[in-house]
Parts: C-alpha cells; structure tokens; sequence
C-alpha cells in the first residue's frame, strides 16, 4: 500500500519504476498497430519465429554492405563461430549504420510484450558466411542461460539478411516449434527449414528456438546482421557498457541507450553509484 509520503510500502512497490528523473519511456514499438503486433505474437507463440519481408530497402542494405564488408577480416576460431565465416563484433562502437535495425520499432513491438521493461542488446555482429561453410551445430540461443528448459524464453534474436538468403547460400536453418521441446535436442528425423528471403528482410525468434547458419554450397557470400535481446537482469553476452563510449552513448536513440544498460530493472539493478545510470550522460559527466 502506498502513501504519498512513503514510496515503498510493499515488495510489490520495489517492482514499479522508483527512478525519479529517468522514468520508463515508451519504446518506438509503440508506433506499431496493436492488430499487427498481436498477429506477430499469435504466429511466434504457434512458431517460434516470424519473418518479415523487406523491412529495409536496396540502399538500407547497401549502405550496410558498405560499411561492414571492407572490415571483414579472420574467419572464425572454431567451428561454432565458423571456419568460414567472417564475424565483426560490437558493431555499435563501429558505425551507426546498423541502429535501424537495433531499434526497428517491429522488433521492439514484439520485445515489448516478450521481456520485461528494460530488455537488453545482448550481441549485435555482422555474419558473414562464405563459400564452402558447412552447416553450423544447432543450438537456441538462450542455452548459454543455464536454467533448464521448458521455460519462457530468456531472450529473443533477429537476423537481417543484407544479401538474399537462399536455400543454399546459408540462409539461417530453423526448428519451427523447438521452443516447446524440454530437454530433447534436433535429431534427422526432425524437419529443418532454410529462412528463404529477400535482401532487407529479418527473422525474428525466440531464444528457445533450435536453429544454426546453413551451409554454402554457391560460390557467394551469404551477408547479415544479427541483434539479439535479453531479459534486463540477465548478462547480455556482449559487455556493451564497457565497448560502447559514453561519447557514442550519448548519439544514439533512448530505445538504444536504454538496451546498452543506460536503464535499470527495478529497483538496483544496473544502477551506478547509486543512481540512474543515465545521469552518466548528462552534461558535465565524460
Ligand atoms: O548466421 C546465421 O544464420 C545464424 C548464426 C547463429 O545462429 C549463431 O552464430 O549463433
């Protein structure tokens, strides 16, 4: 019970948004059609994943394209990150080519009722799969979580596609309805999907969902983009707080802020010094 005087009465109150001048904000999802986003939920409970068609256009992706192939460099150090495939991590210290598709108001539509308030950027990284790759070991994203499954998801990850995906090109390969499973893991008798779409378009799914990259068997690279979310008291899996300057913070959108960690799951957690880590970026802090 609440009184004027006495903010904190019950553990519920501990729960609500005790922070004084940095309140909860609406995300950019909010700009979303409540019809569309329940449709989206409707498809990803039954699913797993959704796919959206050409979110970005021909020059979102090559602006992408770009930025990102000239850095391309190593390819991965075991097989998981893939003997070739070609990672660039902390892609938000790097460029801010990529924030239209951290901060996609669908995306943050579906994370809004997926997570709790104040989810987190866990990763964002540009995937590179080259000719020759072989199938990546499947996995659900959410498994380096070691709390047992079934479970609600723990986190939620996208997968941009700056080139076309193609059957055989790498194009991501899901479980459709993998999110459901308990202890059990893909066996051959389990029917894999290849995430055909054009160039622009995004899969979004949840963190329980078994999936790997594909092979490529062509004789082109297969380029995305991958964001990846998680619940705001869990470790993001990149230390973004500590790759991402605050001179950089301070440029980029409030729903990116608020995913970097420059926001708090009540009532402590993420806080600085004891206060809103926001307060960080304001004038007069470097
Ligand atoms: O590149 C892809 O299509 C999927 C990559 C992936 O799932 C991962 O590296 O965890």
């Amino acid at each position: 019970m609440r009184t004027d005087d006495e903010s904190v009465t019950t553990l519920e109150d501990l729960r609500s948004d005790l922070a004084l001048r940095y309140k909860w904000t609406p995300s950019g999802g909010n700009s979303v059609d409540p019809a569309i986003v329940e449709a989206d939920m409707a498809a990803l409970d039954r699913d797993g994943y959704l796919i959206w068609e050409n979110l970005l256009t021909p020059d979102d992706c090559g602006q992408i394209r770009d930025v990102v192939k000239p850095w391309l460099g190593h390819t991965g150090r075991n097989s998981f990150e893939g003997r070739r495939t070609q990672r660039i991590y902390s892609v938000l210290s790097r460029t801010r080519v990529c924030d239209r598709i951290v901060d996609h108001p669908r995306v943050l539509a579906v994370l809004d009722r997926l997570l709790m308030p104040n989810y987190l950027l866990s990763a964002l990284q540009a995937i590179n799969i080259q000719p020759g790759e072989s199938a990546q070991l499947a996995h659900h994203d959410d498994g380096f979580y070691p709390i047992p499954r079934p479970r609600d998801p723990l986190a939620a990850a996208t997968i941009w596609a700056i080139d076309d995906f193609t059957a055989d090109n790498g194009a991501t390969v899901l479980y459709p309805g993998s999110h459901r499973w308990g202890k059990r893991r893909p066996e051959p008798s389990d029917q894999a999907m290849p995430v055909v779409m054009p160039a622009g378009s995004c899969v979004f799914f949840v963190g329980t969902l078994w999936h790997g990259g594909g092979a490529n068997t062509t004789a082109q690279d297969r380029l995305a983009v991958t964001a990846q979310y998680c619940q705001p008291w869990l470790r993001p899996m990149e230390a973004f707080t500590l790759s991402v300057s605050r001179e950089i913070a301070r440029t980029v959108s409030g729903d990116i802020q608020r995913m970097l960690g420059y926001s708090i799951h009540p009532p402590f957690v993420g806080a600085v010094d004891g206060l809103h880590p926001l307060r960080l970026l304001e004038d007069g802090n470097i």
